[in-house]
């Protein structure tokens, strides 16, 4: 019998029928990988997981898709690039990330466009979301329907609370790597380093940059409360994730079997929304209990600080008129 590392990763399950009977064991048809950035603890991995167990058994063992957490395959820069060339067949990015390929894939991202879930969820299932998905789609790479949700993001300190856009002049920040982000703190007179999720735990620690932003779900599952102190509630911007395949090896998969992937896909999604709400909701107090103390800023004057700046007026004109118009409708009012 020869053991190859397949074999040892299948399990003991598979390695015991190979001993016994000499047999193989059955090989999917397609062997598609996920690559993601975030801890295996997140909701988008366990509704990850659990769509790819049902598109295994609904296809017969045909699909197996296997789930690359936590940056172990690269960086969200190296992912982007081998989900592009079809290293890897699937990848969740944040829309503001995929800005460096897309450029117009940022626009759910800007300053305080979102006052809460419900109106993220119009948007981007309704008219934002297909324009943005249109516009991924020119960049050759297929997009499932349903962003899943990252959530309202949040500053975190390691030196200090941040209660007024004063507070964040020439605070040393790191922010993902995205144009818009660096242009946001920038615009609020902050030392914006763009650095990817798989550095920030130990940019933090070594104090590379004092803070960062995420919404709670992350600061909790990804442990950043050992490395930070204060976390301040600013829900400066809703974030994302564009569930996204590489289009060769998509359209390999017979059109049964993708509507198969996109279906329970698509679900996991939405589950996952339900999910990171309400941990976002409940994660203050365990965060508290961990020794984060935590304030609440007024948005106004952040927002303020943003317009003064030109920064609402700069992102029109870069994104254009026709989806700076989509921008607004989505979002019920004016951002400039
Ligand atoms: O990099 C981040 O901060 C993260 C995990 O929120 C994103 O993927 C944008």
């Amino acid at each position: 019998m020869i053991i190859s590392r397949r074999t040892m990763l299948q399990g003991a399950a598979s390695v015991a029928v190979a001993g016994s009977f000499g047999a193989r064991a059955q090989a999917a048809e397609y062997t598609y990988k996920y690559a993601n950035n975030l801890p295996v603890t997140h909701p988008m991995n366990l509704r990850a997981k659990e769509a790819a167990d049902k598109i295994k058994q609904e296809t017969g063992g045909r699909v197996e898709i296997q789930i690359f957490p936590n940056n172990q395959l690269g960086s969200d820069t190296d992912m982007l690039s081998q989900v592009r060339s079809g290293g890897v067949e699937f990848f969740t990015l944040s829309p503001l990330i995929l800005s460096t390929l897309v450029p117009n894939a940022s626009l759910s991202g800007i300053g305080f466009a979102f006052p809460n879930y419900d109106a993220v969820w119009r948007a981007m299932d309704g008219e934002l979301g297909a324009y943005v998905r249109g516009q991924i789609a020119k960049a050759n790479l297929v997009v499932m329907d349903k962003i899943w949700d990252n959530g309202f993001r949040q500053i975190t300190s390691s030196n200090k609370p941040i209660q007024t856009p004063d507070d964040l002049k020439g605070f040393k920040i790191r922010v993902p790597v995205s144009p818009l982000w660096t242009s946001m703190f920038t615009a609020f007179g902050s030392a914006p380093a763009s650095i990817n999720f798989a550095e920030v735990y130990t940019a933090l620690q070594t104090k590379v940059v004092d803070g960062q932003e995420n919404p709670l779900a992350i600061i909790s599952t990804a442990k950043l409360y050992e490395v930070q102190k204060y976390c301040s509630v600013t829900n400066h911007m809703w974030d994302g994730f564009w569930f996204l395949a590489n289009r060769r090896a998509w359209e390999r998969l017979p059109e049964d079997l993708r509507a198969v992937v996109a279906k329970h896909m698509n679900a996991a999604a939405v589950a996952e929304r339900a999910d990171v709400a309400k941990l976002n909701a409940s994660l203050k107090d365990e965060l508290v209990s961990k020794g984060m103390v935590f304030n609440e800023p007024e948005a106004g004057p952040f927002r303020e600080a943003l317009r003064s700046a030109g920064f609402y007026a700069e992102w029109k004109k870069k994104y254009g008129d026709e989806a700076w118009a989509i921008l607004e409708k989505s979002v019920g009012g004016s951002l400039s």
